[in-house]
């Protein structure tokens, strides 16, 4: 048996998030080291462990996911506009092995990234 992740524990209520939204299959909490006055991570319940690992039944999750940050970003007032970041493997600067979004926001947002 593998060792849950962070994000695994904070769905299981193990440890505490700043939750901004929940549903039945995904959960928002603010990211514990923001990047911009907004930055808020948006996760599945199911445990999938990046991009890489999704399969075609996560079709419906994934854009229910983007429908969610959506409805954030509006809560947040980020009329202006916004950044959705997914990292995914070494590479790609991903250090939590279970699939989230950065929705990032609040400040003019540079490109391209590091
Ligand atoms: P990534 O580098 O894409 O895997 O992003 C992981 C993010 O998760 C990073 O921005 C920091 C955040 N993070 C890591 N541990 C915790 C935690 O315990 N609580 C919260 N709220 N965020 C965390």
């Amino acid at each position: 048996m593998t060792e849950k992740t962070i994000f695994k524990r904070i769905i299981d209520g193990e440890i505490p998030a700043d939750i901004v939204y929940e549903d039945e299959q995904c959960l928002a909490f603010r990211d514990i080291s923001p990047q911009a006055p907004v930055h808020i991570l948006v996760i599945p319940r199911k445990e999938i462990p990046s991009i890489d690992h999704l399969s075609d039944e996560d079709e419906q999750l994934v854009g229910h996911i983007y429908l969610v940050i959506k409805q954030i970003a509006a809560g947040e007032g980020l009329e202006n506009g916004y950044r959705v970041i997914v990292n995914c493997g070494k590479e790609g600067g991903q250090t939590v092995d279970h699939l989230h979004f950065h929705l990032l926001g609040g400040r003019g947002l540079s490109w391209p990234p590091g």
